[in-house]
């Protein structure tokens, strides 16, 4: 992937876990990689097509002097996520703080960090059958994009379906959601779980009715382990409520355990 580098950008901010960091202040250098796609730009010779440096030290150097944290990760972090949620074109981007002045009595050249984060896709099914079904994904798209760290950036159609599994309950408005998300799977799936809870989910029967159901079923080639979010979702490659809608809008994908394209998988599901 082509990279834009900026290298050790000096800053005079306030971050530190000393009270006299906070007050006196101290330089900082600032090096940032973005990694996008540059060859539009090449071409063309047109700077709306790539990042514009200069302007992008502005805004770090403003956004860096905006607070005071105690630790560097952090000012780290908060810079990787203003340059990902500001800037369209990059995809990913490592940062790295410099602090040439740690007060810490030795002779170093200085303390750094540095950070790397990214955008990552995911897929997540939507089912509801409870209340005002159409109305409770509505919301839980908007509370998705409200959380500011995940954005739904695709979605499909929605179908009305019969239960699965336990079968004396209504009938299921499912769907799927594509989006990007700043989130780790694992905090991914507590935001999911909160937004559960806000649009009044009570868990009382396995598989019973629900007013919201969130699943992560893809995110990015990943393959978890963890209790709280297996993924590929274990169930996906059986169930005809996640694979109709999925194919609606990744159709080709490839599921990362099974190899099979998503549209083969849903053949193979109807061939049963
Ligand atoms: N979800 C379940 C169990 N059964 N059946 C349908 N039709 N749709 C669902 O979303 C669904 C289900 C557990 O998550
Ligand atoms: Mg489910
Ligand atoms: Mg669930």
């Amino acid at each position: 992937m082509d990279k834009i580098y900026i290298e050790d950008l000096e800053v005079y901010a306030f971050h530190g876990v000393n009270e006299e960091e906070k007050r006196m202040g101290q330089k900082f250098l600032i090096s940032v990689e973005l990694f996008l796609d540059l060859s539009q730009a090449g071409k063309s010779d047109d700077l709306t097509k790539t990042v514009n440096y200069g302007q992008l030290c502005c805004d770090i150097e403003e956004e860096f002097k905006n607070e005071k944290y105690d630790l560097i990760e952090k000012s780290a972090e908060e810079i990787a996520k203003y340059i990902l949620l500001n800037y369209d074109l990059p995809q990913r981007v490592k940062v790295i703080v410099k602090k040439p002045w740690a007060p810490i009595g030795k002779p170093i050249k200085y303390a750094a960090v540095e950070v790397d984060r990214a955008w990552h896709k995911a897929y997540i099914a939507v089912g509801s059958n409870l209340g005002s079904k159409e109305e409770n994904i509505k919301q839980a798209i908007n509370k998705i994009n409200e959380s500011g760290l995940t954005k739904v950036t695709k979605q499909s159609n929605i179908y009305e379906t019969a239960p699965v599994g336990y079968l004396d309950q209504d009938n299921f408005f499912n769907g799927v959601f594509e989006v990007k998300t700043l989130l780790e799977p694992r905090e991914l799936m507590k935001l999911l779980l909160k937004i559960e809870k806000d649009l009044k989910r009570e868990r009382i029967i396995k598989w019973g009715p629900r007013t919201m159901d969130l699943d992560i079923i893809l995110y990015d080639d990943c393959v978890t382990n963890f209790e709280e979010a297996i993924i590929p979702h274990p169930r996906m490659h059986e169930r005809m409520f996640v694979l109709e809608p999925l194919c609606d809008i990744a159709p080709y994908l490839m599921h990362p355990v099974l190899n099979k394209r998503i549209y083969q998988l849903k053949e193979e599901l109807k061939g049963k």
